[in-house]
């Protein structure tokens, strides 16, 4: 059995775009529509542009399933590209002007090529719609322990939400995004959202934001305190800040620790006996600004991380840079882009975070097939719910 783990691989304008994942258990029914409605979302988003009118992402899985379900073998994820054109020169130009903000300057210079093109087509955000496959099927595997994903646009500029998210209200906020043409949970907020893009698609701007994904049912003790790199906020930051354009993640109360004292920021510790057959064993808190990890781990309140996503680097309008060639100013190339691309980002972010936990979920409960993770989940949370395990030692 390896480590839940995947990789993406394909160019924007290349055939496809492809996750090979490894280590998921044999046995896990796996929901084509569910990642399919997932990918459509991903297109998805006011501001959008016009590249997703060519595109109609839906996953083709090359390995790994059998009759609908997972074998243990390594699954390919393969999605097309309907705008494959990476060896037409007439079709894909080379670029001498690299943008500032984008990978094109640092890309050009690794790869030793005046040709941004190099580096533009796997830096591209057309590469997460691998990241959503690879996530969304990681999601089927969280559903069958009733652990939920939400993830949602809480706003820009100054247009951000103050909704609060609860299990309770879950289903309210799913309609509410669902409604919204921007995947924010208000509709004040949302057309708020609409006109700022609007605006800056006017001024030939663009625009980012933040995104937030909340996940319920996570029982305590995934990640882990003892090893760095196993730290469960750690692994979940540096999977939110590998998205395009992401430039700051927080967990819970996140930067705002900086502006309370401990008795503000920590959450009391509660036990209610009614809840201990719940994924929390009834280890409740009063508020969760620890965002559901402490020491690395989950401690059985929702977790909680809120990404920032900076505006689009490619500006219709160009922005102050030099020809590659002749090192001479010149503004920015313009290549086909979005104004706005966050309520996208959004939709990846929820994706990559759900990896993450199924990653530290099958650490936590690893096994072969999904038989033996229910039974290990089960022993696990049994045995967690008897503690003590042995009688508490006399203190003097
Ligand atoms: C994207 C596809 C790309 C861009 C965008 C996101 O398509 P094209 O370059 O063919 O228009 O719209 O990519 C970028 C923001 C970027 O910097 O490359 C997608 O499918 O998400």
């Amino acid at each position: 059995m390896s480590t839940l783990t995947y990789s993406t691989a394909g160019e924007s304008h290349g055939p496809a775009v492809t996750a090979l994942v490894r280590g998921m258990p044999a046995g896990l029914d796996i929901d084509i529509d569910f990642i399919n409605t997932e990918l459509k979302r991903r297109q998805g988003g006011y501001g959008r542009g016009a590249r997703q009118k060519i595109e109609s992402d839906a996953v083709t899985f090359l390995s790994g399933m059998r009759r609908g379900k997972t074998t243990g073998g390594p699954i390919v994820l393969q999605i097309p590209n309907a705008d494959s054109r990476l060896d037409d020169l007439d079709k894909t130009p080379p670029v001498y002007r690299p943008r500032p903000g984008h990978a094109d300057l640092a890309g050009s210079i690794k790869w030793l090529t005046t040709d941004c093109r190099e580096t533009l087509e796997r830096a591209s955000a057309r590469e997460t719609a691998g990241r959503v496959a690879a996530g969304a099927l990681a999601r089927c595997l969280l559903l069958e322990f009733g652990i939920e994903t939400f993830g949602f646009v809480r706003g820009m500029l100054d247009a951000v939400t103050d909704v609060e998210v609860t299990q309770q209200n879950l289903d309210d906020l799913i309609a509410a995004r669902e409604a919204s043409e921007v995947y924010c949970p208000d509709a004040a907020v949302s057309e708020a959202i609409i006109k700022h893009i609007r605006q800056a698609k006017t001024d030939k701007d663009t625009l980012g934001g933040l995104t937030e994904t909340h996940v319920f049912g996570c029982p305590p003790g995934m990640g882990s305190c003892a090893h760095f790199d196993e730290k469960l906020d750690g692994r979940l930051a540096g999977a939110v800040m590998s998205i395009q354009a992401y430039k700051a993640v927080e967990i819970g109360l996140g930067k705002d620790c900086a502006f309370r004292p401990g008795s503000q920021v920590h959450d009391p510790i509660q036990f209610d006996g009614g809840k201990r057959e719940t994924p929390s064993l009834g280890f409740e808190r009063s508020t969760n600004n620890a965002g559901g990890i402490e020491g690395g781990m989950t401690n059985g309140m929702p977790v909680v991380v809120r990404g920032t996503m900076k505006p689009i680097s490619t500006l219709l309008r160009g922005l102050p840079s030099i020809d590659l060639n002749t090192k001479e100013p010149q503004h920015s190339a313009y290549e086909r882009s979005d104004v706005c691309a966050l309520s996208a980002a959004g939709v990846v972010m929820e994706n990559v975070v759900a990896f993450e936990i199924a990653r530290a979920f099958m650490e936590k409960f690893a096994g072969d097939s999904m038989h033996q993770i229910q039974a290990n989940y089960d022993a696990c949370m049994k045995l967690a719910r008897s503690l003590p395990l042995e009688p508490p030692e006399e203190t003097a």
